[in-house]
């Protein structure tokens, strides 16, 4: 799978339209007698139209209604076009058009995913319009960066998928939309301004068709959070075998633990919790250790699809381009959920319970330590034993996993003891509510 198409945005990386709009959302709201942010210019880069107004205003944004927004939006961007209309050839940024024409010559696809609904005039002031195979723009798709929404329909429309492609990008929500989509992003500017690109350059000049050849060779597999260190386990094959119950595999001594950190609830002891992963042929193998003192069972009635009692949770994204994974609930009294969760960005995670057809499940051993495994009892903790059979996953990418695939996830942890719930993970920014933060998920990789 080599590199067929490169994404280009358009303010700040061909042409620097960015001080235009920078001054044109100043202009405005110095005309409505405020001062505008001090670093407006770089907080509006990539946002949509009415987005950058609200950041514009800040606060007083709320003087206007939505009626008085749109106008106030319009006017600036009148301002903004009759800047745009000066834009010419000269205008393009230096490395560009041998850029442009190197990819041609190669063979690959050149697109802009821009979120300006202006772009069409600005790609015709540079005189470049007819370089690309493929225009999505603000006109195409209506949300605007850090959604990757511009830039997954100019794989689309090009034919490709994100893994196929390289986004050049000079914003940070730019550069975040782009690791959302699963495509590899290259940062055009300061580097500490793009920390999250997976390469950051200082100019087009510094980019040729060998250079994004062998970048994108190398990033093959795309991190979901750019090169920035995501926790990984290195998973070790293993036999296949049933789940007893009756005490653990030697197998797995060898194997070292990896802790889970708190990352929220109250304040209070945190009980420790640590786990191991392998793989056979046929399933992935998960072991939790956790220290308790007593067991929360289910709390009042509940939504029957979660679960309201002391728990692990087990997220498994296979493919991180699907943003589709297995989210398994285990608690330490035996009851069980499993969901399948399609999640964007964490605004919208639809949340479906897994097939229960008898292959298709999630085999489980608990034991629970000094105590009874019942609400209530005290206890010194609990091992879990889980078994996902690679069939389940199936539907959501290329089963068995070989030696070499990395797959993303997460373990965390409800627990409650005397009143006071506590949260920990793994991988996931900090926060009960980041553990589905996928963009943050830990590796699993498969070795051999
Ligand atoms: P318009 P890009 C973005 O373009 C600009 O960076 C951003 O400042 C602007 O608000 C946005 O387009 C919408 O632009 O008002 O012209 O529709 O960087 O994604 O090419
Ligand atoms: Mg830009």
């Amino acid at each position: 799978m080599g590199l067929k198409c490169v994404i280009f945005d358009l303010d700040g990386v061909l042409v620097d339209t960015s001080v235009f709009h920078g001054k044109a959302w100043a202009d405005l709201v110095r005309g409505e007698g405020y001062e505008p942010p001090e670093d407006l210019e770089d907080r509006v880069k990539g946002i949509s139209r009415m987005e950058s107004l609200k950041i514009a205003l800040g606060e007083n944004a709320s003087h206007y209604s939505e009626e008085e927004l749109t106008a106030l939006a319009d006017r600036k961007n009148a301002c903004y076009l009759e800047a745009v209309k000066t834009v010419k050839a000269s205008d393009l940024y230096p490395g560009a058009r041998a850029l442009l024409d190197g990819l041609r010559a190669a063979g690959i696809k050149v697109a802009l995913g821009s979120a300006s609904k202006n772009a069409r005039a600005v790609l015709d002031g540079l005189g470049i319009t007819g370089d690309f195979d493929v225009i999505s723009d603000g006109t195409t798709h209506a949300r605007g960066k850090p959604h990757p929404d511009v830039f997954l329909g100019a794989a689309w429309m090009a034919g490709v998928t994100p893994a196929e492609c390289i986004v050049v990008e000079d914003a940070p929500a730019g550069i975040t939309a782009a690791l959302h989509g699963g495509f590899i992003a290259v940062g055009l500017g300061p580097e500490d301004f793009l920390d999250q690109a997976h390469v950051v350059v200082d100019s087009l000049e510094k980019l040729g068709v060998d250079t994004l050849q062998a970048l994108h060779a190398g990033y093959r597999i795309p991190t979901l959070e750019g090169p920035s260190a995501l926790p990984a386990i290195e998973l070790v094959p293993t036999q296949d075998y049933d789940l007893t119950g009756n005490g653990l595999p030697a197998a797995w001594e060898s194997l070292p633990w990896t802790l889970l950190q708190q990352t929220g609830g109250e304040s209070g002891p945190v009980p420790s919790t640590r786990m191991k992963m392998r793989y056979s042929e046929s399933a992935l193998y998960v072991l939790i250790e956790g220290e308790a003192q007593t067991i929360q069972g289910p709390i009042g009635a509940g939504d029957p699809a979660f679960l309201t009692e002391d728990h692990i949770s087990l997220l498994v994204m296979p493919d991180p381009w699907q943003r589709i994974y297995l989210d398994y609930k285990l608690s330490p009294l035996g009851h069980d959920v499993t969901l399948c969760v399609a999640n964007h960005m964490g605004e919208s995670a639809a949340y479906q319970r897994w097939s229960s057809q008898e292959e298709l499940c999630v085999q489980k051993r608990i034991r629970v330590h000094g105590g009874s495994a019942t609400s209530g009892a005290t206890v010194s903790g609990w091992t879990m034993e889980i078994k996902i059979p690679f069939t389940m996953l199936a539907p959501i990418a290329v089963m068995p996993p070989k030696a070499g695939t990395v797959w993303y996830g997460n373990v965390y942890r409800v627990d409650t003891e005397q009143g006071n719930r506590a949260c920990l993970s793994w991988s996931a920014g900090p926060g009960e509510g980041r553990c589905h933060d996928y963009a943050k998920f830990g590796k699993l990789q498969f070795g051999s």
